[in-house]
């Protein structure tokens, strides 16, 4: 039996490849806009448009990483104020709009109340249960700390909602290259025993803009699935 390919990227075409990174960065180039925060369900703007969720622990670098793949300074901190961490963040991408980014609450913080982090569990997986519109989550992995418990316990949602996700490890310059590839492997590891992750992690800085480019054309290519 001919060997399979084990990962959707090999069986990309690299010329469609590098068209869709430049379809992607033309679209970012254009409007991106902060649409609205939603602290609960019954807040949320109506599924019209596909969603890109970025999700993962407080600090792990999620408001960077929004603000380098769309090439803006600031968008996604503008909107998320300290006292408004559990708030999904809504922000629309292309004129006429083309699809939406969601900022979703971190976790892990630090002694946060347990009434907290309940109301964080049920909006987060309220949200990845319901919601039509939502195709794939990219969820951000710190590359200093790998895969811990709590990410884990984030994995098991999104297998549970079977909403797709993409492993993307963030602050890759703040390790050396050698322990970027080891905890890459042991992340892609991670990501095989997951339903519904994707085999491939990305790679990202969004410190030095590493990785931004394949991120941005995958954000695209999720989108128009
Ligand atoms: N060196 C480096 N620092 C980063 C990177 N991304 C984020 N940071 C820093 O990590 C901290 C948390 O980032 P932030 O985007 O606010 O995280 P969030 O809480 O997940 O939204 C900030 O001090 C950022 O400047 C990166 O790629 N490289
Ligand atoms: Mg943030």
């Amino acid at each position: 039996m001919k060997e399979q390919p084990d990962t959707p990227v090999e069986m990309v075409d690299p010329a469609d490849l590098a068209q869709q990174a430049e379809r992607a960065s033309r679209l970012f180039s254009g409007r991106v806009e902060f649409l609205k925060s939603a602290p609960a369900l019954q807040y949320l703007p109506e599924p019209e448009f596909p969603e890109i969720a970025f999700a993962g622990r407080s600090n792990v670098g999620k408001s960077s990483l929004i603000n380098a793949v769309t090439g803006r300074r600031a968008i996604a901190r503008a909107s998320v104020t300290p006292g408004r961490t559990q708030e999904l963040n809504f922000f629309e991408v292309g004129d006429p709009t083309q699809f939406r980014l969601v900022d979703m609450p971190g976790y892990g913080f630090a002694k946060a109340p347990l009434k907290v982090v309940e109301n964080w569990r049920r909006l987060v997986r309220d949200f990845l249960r319901g919601r039509v519109s939502l195709k794939r989550t990219m969820l951000l992995i710190d590359a200093r700390h790998g895969v811990k418990p709590v990410d884990i316990e984030m994995m098991k949602m999104l297998d549970e909602a079977a909403v797709g996700y993409r492993l993307v490890l963030t602050k890759a310059d703040k390790i050396k290259a050698s322990d970027v590839a080891e905890v890459l492997a042991s992340t892609q590891a991670e990501a095989r025993k997951h339903s519904a992750a994707f085999p491939v992690v990305h790679v990202t800085s969004s410190e030095k803009g590493m990785g931004i480019e394949e991120l941005r054309a995958a954000v695209l290519g999720d989108a128009e699935i």
